[in-house]
């Protein structure tokens, strides 16, 4: 039986993750950690373990995962894109260090890790369509740096010391439940907040800017099923390329009026963000991930609209 640690787990994915995990594998087979307990997730704090954790701190993390006996470790602990770049020291030490702290402990303790990267790791010389699964990576942000590097550090630990490694590049993920923290794709989620209480959304992305997206189900499935996946069947293990929907500001848009006729989407473009994702591909080519573990999304745009809408009117108290 699994006994997993999740770091960063209340941010965007954990807080969703957690609530997944603890339905396959049990309450008190999931154990949840942040820096903090937050106000926000205190039903999720309650439901199951939570325990202090800064991934900085290996010593603290040794301590958690004897007291209950881990075997898997989910790092989710990390600075995204547009805050790396005003904090590049912060992305970089969080980032690298974390995740060595991490991987280290698995290697003593013989624990399984999971750990996504991103889209990040792509940049200016990157074929832009079709993004295949072994191509140029040469980000231009601290943050790609470092899930490059962070991508190279799990293969190590596989094949150096047989630490079972694995991680998809995940695309801009969109979900209801927690807003995400400081990356370059959240206009993507910040769309359908504004769309609901105001009518309308001033975007920091320029139209005509496509980025691959992901709704949070699919992204939560790409987690559970690698882990669970034929290890001897992963020939890129920490690193699969996966894809599910491909849009620009005016295609949200678009599928947003469907059911809010009257939204209006203006542009108030933020330079460094826009730089960002004119760095990073259109689309990806996910064939390696389909091959060699079954990767198969369930949401395309319009149906993650629906979804979104339907959940975000229900939280927000708003009628459409
Ligand atoms: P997030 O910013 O929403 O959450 C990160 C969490 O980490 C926060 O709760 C934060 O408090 C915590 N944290 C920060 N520093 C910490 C530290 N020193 N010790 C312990 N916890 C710390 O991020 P997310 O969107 O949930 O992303 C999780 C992982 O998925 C990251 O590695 C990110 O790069 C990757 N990813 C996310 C997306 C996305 O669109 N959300 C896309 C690609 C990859
Ligand atoms: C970000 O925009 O930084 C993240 C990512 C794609 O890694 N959502």
């Amino acid at each position: 039986m699994r006994k997993i640690l999740i770091t960063g787990a209340l941010g965007q994915i954990g807080s969703e993750l957690a609530v997944r995990m603890r339905d396959v594998y049990g309450n008190a087979n999931v154990i949840i950690s942040d820096l903090k307990a937050k106000e926000t997730h205190k039903e999720l704090i309650e439901n199951g373990p939570f325990e202090v954790i800064d991934v900085m701190d290996k010593d603290r993390m040794a301590e958690v995962v004897d007291k209950y006996g881990i075997n898997t470790i989910v790092n989710l602990a990390a600075i995204l894109s547009a805050t790396g770049e005003a904090r590049p020291d912060l992305c970089w030490s969080i980032n690298m260090n974390g995740l060595y702290n991490v991987l280290e402990l698995a290697r003593e303790k013989k624990l399984s890790v999971f750990t996504p990267s991103s889209i990040a790791v792509f940049g200016d010389l990157t074929p832009k369509d079709s993004t295949p699964q072994d191509t140029v990576m040469r980000p231009g942000t601290m943050y790609g740096v470092t899930k490059v590097a962070g991508e190279l550090l799990c293969d190590y630990y596989f094949h150096k010391f047989g630490v079972d490694t694995r991680g998809v590049r995940f695309p801009g993920l969109i979900s209801y439940d927690t807003l995400p923290g400081g990356g370059t794709t959240d206009y993507a989620v910040h769309i359908y907040y504004e769309a609901l209480k105001n009518g309308k959304y001033s975007s920091f992305i320029d139209k005509g800017t496509k980025m691959d997206m992901m709704y949070m189900p699919d992204a939560l499935d790409a987690i559970l099923n690698l882990m669970e996946a034929d290890s001897s069947r992963l020939i890129h293990r920490n690193a699969f390329n996966i894809a599910a929907m491909s849009f620009d500001p005016e295609e949200i848009a678009a599928s947003i009026r469907k059911h809010i006729p009257g939204f209006v989407l203006e542009y108030d473009v933020d330079p460094i963000r826009q730089a960002i994702a004119d760095s990073w591909p259109n689309s990806l080519d996910d064939s390696a991930a389909r091959a060699e573990w079954g990767w198969a999304p369930k949401y395309l745009l319009d149906d993650m609209t629906k979804d979104m809408l339907e959940k975000l009117s229900k939280k927000l108290n708003i009628k459409i």
